[in-house]
């Protein structure tokens, strides 16, 4: 059972503008554009290896979360529209912390991105595997301030078993409230029957939570996640709906060295 089950799922707003020749309406188009500025604010805030390490405020944060090589730290750079802000990298365990990055105008930060280390990676120790799934399952559980969870799955390896162990960690939060998108990464390597099809299934997984399929390469889904995204943290008239604004988070340390998005993985 997905954590969305026996709850309505927590679909983007509906829109009621005459749409264009795309589909899309001129308002979504601007509201669109609005998130995508909002995300090409973020900055480095800090990098913890514990979940004591992290620091305590009450803005609202948003986590990526998958396997190991799923496209997490690659998604936040494609929706920041920053080539080097999270560390990503053709090795798969190279994110080990959990990575922070402040969102908003300067001094007016009014949410966090944390990018998670991936599970999964067949290479990394034992030991170190153990230590990690702690690490991330007592962050899901426990951080107060995360109001959204993406999670982010290569289509072609599906939801897995500890994707599900992911979700059956997360879904007392998600009846509490918390929102949750999946993200179907490299789309790029799909062609459309297999999109839909992995869609279809996707969207079963998570028993009719938000699924969207997503490209770095081609830029594919990226507004609308942005959107869906903003949509969890401000009001319709662009408000921040969580949290008050806090006063500016300084950096600790700076995280940036990374690999473009590859055609090869
Ligand atoms: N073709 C294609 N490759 C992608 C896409 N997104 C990411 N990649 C590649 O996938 C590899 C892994 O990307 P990362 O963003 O480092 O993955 P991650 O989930 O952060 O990995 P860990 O930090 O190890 O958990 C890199 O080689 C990326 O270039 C995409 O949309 N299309
Ligand atoms: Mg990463």
């Amino acid at each position: 059972m997905s954590p969305t089950q026996n709850k309505k799922p927590n679909q983007p707003p509906k829109r009621h503008s005459p749409e264009d020749s795309k589909g899309r309406t001129a308002l979504e188009s601007k509201e669109e554009k609005e998130a995508m500025g909002w995300f090409h604010t973020a900055r480095f805030l800090t990098t913890a290896a514990q979940m004591h390490h992290l620091p305590a405020y009450d803005l609202p944060e948003i986590a990526f979360v998958g396997r190991s090589n799923a496209g997490k730290s690659t998604c936040i750079n494609v929706l920041t529209q920053q080539k080097k802000l999270a560390y990503a990298s053709k090795t798969p365990g190279r994110t080990q912390h959990i990575n922070l990055f402040a969102l908003g105008r300067q001094g007016q930060s009014d949410a966090v991105l944390a990018d998670l280390p991936g599970y999964g990676y067949a290479a990394v120790p034992k030991s170190d595997k153990i230590r990690w799934q702690q690490v991330m399952a007592n962050y899901l559980i426990s951080r107060p301030n995360l109001i959204g969870v993406v999670l982010l799955c290569d289509p072609r390896h599906g939801l897995t078993e500890l994707d599900d162990i992911l979700l059956d960690v997360l879904r007392p939060r998600v009846e509490e409230g918390l929102k949750f998108l999946v993200l179907l990464t490299k789309a790029d390597k799909l062609n459309k029957t297999e999109a839909t099809k992995a869609l279809s299934i996707a969207k079963l997984q998570s028993s009719g939570g938000v699924v969207r399929l997503f490209s770095a390469l081609k830029k594919q889904g990226v507004a609308e996640a942005s959107q869906i995204i903003w949509d969890w943290v401000h009001t319709q008239d662009g408000t921040i709906k969580v949290s008050p604004v806090q006063p500016e988070l300084g950096a600790v340390e700076d995280s940036s060295e990374e690999d473009e998005p590859s055609s090869e993985d």
